[in-house]
């Protein structure tokens, strides 16, 4: 069947979603190998301590209990060549203490695991565990990251400091320092990052099943990342890479929190080949929340420098950044993601970021939704609403007078912080959210509200976010010392029938590829996307892959599928042309079929060429059968999305209650393939990131405990906290690709936070508030507004 109307644009409903609503989705916990055994992880209780003796006996002698091996044992049974492995050392002398599998001696984070019971069952496993008896000398745990900024202890005893890094990107120090030195106002801002749980719905798991024969290896893991978990297996354990396979299924969601090399996959994939049998674990909800990595983890500095005007001088960031206890895959890089950032959507002539990175004995952290980028936005959006009340002017109006630009159109602009935006379009972008918000009503209503003395104080906070995504060119990665490239690979496979299929290296894992891929061959072919078939997330179907996050498979991996669509037609071009009996250029292509231009009876739909080049009877001289084209895509540059949101909120100064009262977002990521999808990419990251503001946070305590390791106490917002939310968009084609599309999937979290915390201080500025830490949970706010208001009464009696 063709096609004729255009697919791409429209708002197709997922092919992926009847499968995973009638249950018939394949995750980790659904998949079984005949004879497999359970790892049952003893993970250590404390943040920071010496193992000095580990008993098992008890745990050994448990019926269905096959094995139990301590960290020192392991590590002597040559399952591992090297550590975990970070691909991000940012620079030359980062501090990188080895981090294995399972610890020898020291531990450094509560939940580290100093022990593994193997048995027949996934209860026994866990029962058995608990029966392993272990002895610490305890030492002093580094708890924060300002802690560790003192160093009054070591969070690592064999380094000398719980520095890891120093990382300056200060292009013009000079420049900088004039900026400040010639401003009329200045502000600064110190915000805090809380660390983040990523809690996807699944759960992680890892099932690794050997061949009986031959060695040969498959793990299944619930991973954004097959690619990448397949070059690090095999570099870290030593099985050679082209005797491993690694399966994701169908995975509910990452969120980041499912892009990394774990300790279990590592321990599943040795000790089943050590043992012959298939071993496989599944985490709990709270061994996930301490030992799955977490996200952001920061402490910032700010400074704006600006003319009488409000006009952007100059930009100064410090980052104090949390790694917690080990360098995983990309931990020290997050800070960097969003280095560049820092300038916002804004005209910045000045332009310096430095941050160092510290060891602390609490669990690693690395990418979480945006990775960098929503730390970065909160800062210059909170910064740019703190700059607005020091000049007098409106936050709308700060903005207006700093946009890249000065708000109109441009394209591939240089920043101060040495990007090249691709493409930006701001003040239509910032009309469009105030309208749809109805801004100027709002800013009516506070003022009613004010006059009449409400203790139920409305606030309204902007956001006017830039992100950059479409990870990305590899070269750029190059520069940053990244360990590996930014490409993605996509092939196009005609089936002998005319249905085709797709490989795609990207990992779908909640992000409707199956659905976007099958949209852009079908518009592209003039085919039915009932018709195309997207295969994924298996390094034996789909070898050639760098996976999925940083909002990367559209723009790098959707694009190399729509060129490899491309080279299908030029093929199908000639043999059309040497069938028709005519020159290809007279050939057009439209909905599906090669016509010759001008007789409309010479034609052939690209189905029938597709047979015509599986039977290969009558192809030109010398061409290869089949109709299948490949594309490795990798990008000149990134791309750059961004947005305006407007959140509403109410406070009640009694209780410190904040309510959501409404939400919009005008958000712009080009051209778009499906709006549906992109609505509910757009819906899910301002979830995540109006959570981090009023609810989520990781509580640990001075010893290093997670204090909320459960969703009872870890605040997971449901629908029922959040109203619905208004979008709408604005269209500005990339340069940086030919579809024009910018990524999506983490706008939303870049954009929300500060527009929640700006809607906060908003609403409390009349009562001395002036900041506040998130999340803004209603103790704290009603802390805040009770030392605001002391702060006020002292001044007026000082006065
Ligand atoms: N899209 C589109 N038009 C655009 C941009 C995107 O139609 N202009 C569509 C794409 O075709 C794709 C989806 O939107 O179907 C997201 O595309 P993209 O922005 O390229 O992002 P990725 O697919 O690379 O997804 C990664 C991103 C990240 S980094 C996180 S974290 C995240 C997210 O996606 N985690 C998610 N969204 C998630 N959604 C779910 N359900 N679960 C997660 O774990």
């Amino acid at each position: 069947m063709t096609v004729t109307e255009p697919i791409v644009g429209t708002s197709m409903k997922r092919k992926e979603d009847p499968k995973l609503l009638t249950g018939e989705g394949q995750f980790i916990d659904d998949i079984h190998a005949p004879g497999e055994l359970w790892m049952g992880m003893v993970r250590a209780p404390m943040a920071h301590a010496t193992v000095t003796n580990i008993d098992a006996s008890a745990a050994a002698a448990l019926d269905g209990v096959h094995a139990v091996y301590t960290g020192a044992e392991l590590n002597d049974m040559g399952l591992w060549i090297a550590p975990l492995p970070c691909a991000w050392p940012v620079t030359p002398d980062m501090a990188n203490p080895p981090h294995f599998p399972a610890t020898s001696s020291e531990v450094h984070h509560v939940g580290e695991i100093v022990a593994v019971v193997l048995a027949d069952s996934r209860y026994g496993a866990v029962d058995a565990a608990e029966q392993v008896v272990v002895d610490y000398d305890v030492l002093p745990a580094v708890a924060s990251v300002a802690a560790a900024r003192d160093g009054s202890d070591l969070a690592h005893t064999s380094l000398e400091t719980n520095k890891a890094y120093h990382w300056p990107l200060v292009p013009d120090p000079d420049a900088l320092e004039a900026a400040f030195a010639n401003a009329t106002h200045t502000v600064t801002g110190n915000f805090v990052q809380q660390r983040l749980i990523p809690m996807p719905m699944e759960p992680r798991g890892v099932l690794a099943v050997p061949s009986p024969m031959g060695g040969d290896m498959t793990l299944y893991s619930a991973t954004q990342v097959p690619h990448i978990l397949k070059v690090m297996v095999a570099a870290t354990t030593g099985i050679p890479e082209n005797q491993l396979r690694i399966i994701a299924p169908a995975v509910g969601g990452g969120f980041g929190g499912k892009l990394n090399v774990n300790p279990d996959e590592l321990l599943a994939v040795t000790l089943a080949r050590k043992l012959g049998r298939p071993v496989r674990w599944t985490e709990t909800r709270s061994e996930g929340a301490f030992s799955t990595h977490q996200g952001r983890g920061q402490l910032q500095k700010i400074e704006l420098a600006a003319d009488a005007e409000g006009k952007l001088l100059g930009v100064r960031v410090h980052l104090d950044a949390d790694m917690g206890a080990y360098m995983m895959l990309i931990t020290p890089g997050v800070p960097l993601l969003g280095s560049f950032l820092y300038t916002g959507v804004y005209n910045v002539p000045a332009f310096g970021f430095t941050c160092d990175g510290y060891f602390t004995n609490l669990t690693p952290t690395d990418a979480y939704r945006g990775a960098g980028r929503p730390e970065a936005s909160y800062a210059i959006e909170r910064a740019m609403d703190m700059l607005a009340i020091e000049v007098g002017v409106g936050p709308d109006e700060i903005r207006r007078r700093n946009y890249l630009g000065g708000g109109d159109a441009f394209e591939n602009l240089e920043t101060a912080s040495t990007l090249v935006f691709d493409s930006g379009h701001y003040s239509p972008n910032l009309d469009a959210a105030l309208e749809m918000a109805g801004y100027d009503d709002l800013r009516a209503q506070q003022q009613q509200r004010r006059d009449n003395g409400s203790s139920k104080h409305l606030g309204i906070g902007l956001c006017t976010y830039v992100e950059i995504c479409g990870l990305a060119p590899s070269r750029a990665l190059g520069g940053l010392n990244y360990g590996a490239g930014g490409w993605e690979h996509g092939m196009v496979r005609f089936l002998p029938t005319g249905k085709v299929e797709v490989v795609t290296g990207a990992t779908p894992h909640g992000q409707g590829h199956e659905t976007s891929w099958s949209m852009i061959v079908a518009d592209r072919l003039g085919i039915d996307p009932a018709d195309v078939t997207v295969l994924h997330s298996d390094t034996a179907i789909s070898p050639l892959g760098l996976d999925t996050y940083g909002s990367r498979s559209l723009a790098v991996g959707g694009v190399a599928i729509a060129m490899a669509c491309d080279k299908v037609i030029d093929k199908a071009r000639l043999i059309a042309a040497h069938q028709l009996e005519a020159n290809p250029d007279d050939l057009d292509f439209v909905a599906g079929a090669f016509t010759v231009k001008g007789s409309p009876d010479k034609t052939m739909p690209i189905q029938a060429i597709a047979f015509g080049a599986f039977t290969a009877h009558n192809l030109p001289e010398g061409m290869e059968p089949n109709l299948q084209e490949q594309m490795t895509f990798d990008p000149a540059n990134f791309v750059f999305p961004f947005g305006t949101h407007v959140a509403v909120v109410e406070i009640d100064e009694d209780t410190g209650h904040v309510e959501l009262l409404s939400y919009t977002a005008i958000d712009d990521c080009g051209n778009q393939i499906n709006p549906l999808i992109v609505e509910g990419q757009v819906h899910g990251g301002i979830v995540q990131g109006v959570a981090q503001a009023l609810w989520e946070e990781a509580i640990w305590d001075d010893d290093g405990n997670l204090k909320n390791p459960s969703m009872l106490d870890y605040l997971v917002p449901s629908p029922a906290e959040v109203p619905s939310i208004g979008t709408g968009y604005t269209y500005t084609p990339s340069t940086s690709n030919p579809l024009g599309v910018k990524g999506v999937g983490e706008a939303g979290t870049i954009g929300s936070a500060a527009a929640v915390i700006n809607a906060v201080v908003d609403a409390l500025g009349p009562l001395g508030v002036t900041d506040i830490d998130m999340p803004a949970t209603p103790s704290k706010v009603w802390k805040t507004i009770q030392r605001a208001k002391q702060a006020q009464d002292q001044g007026e009696v000082q006065s």
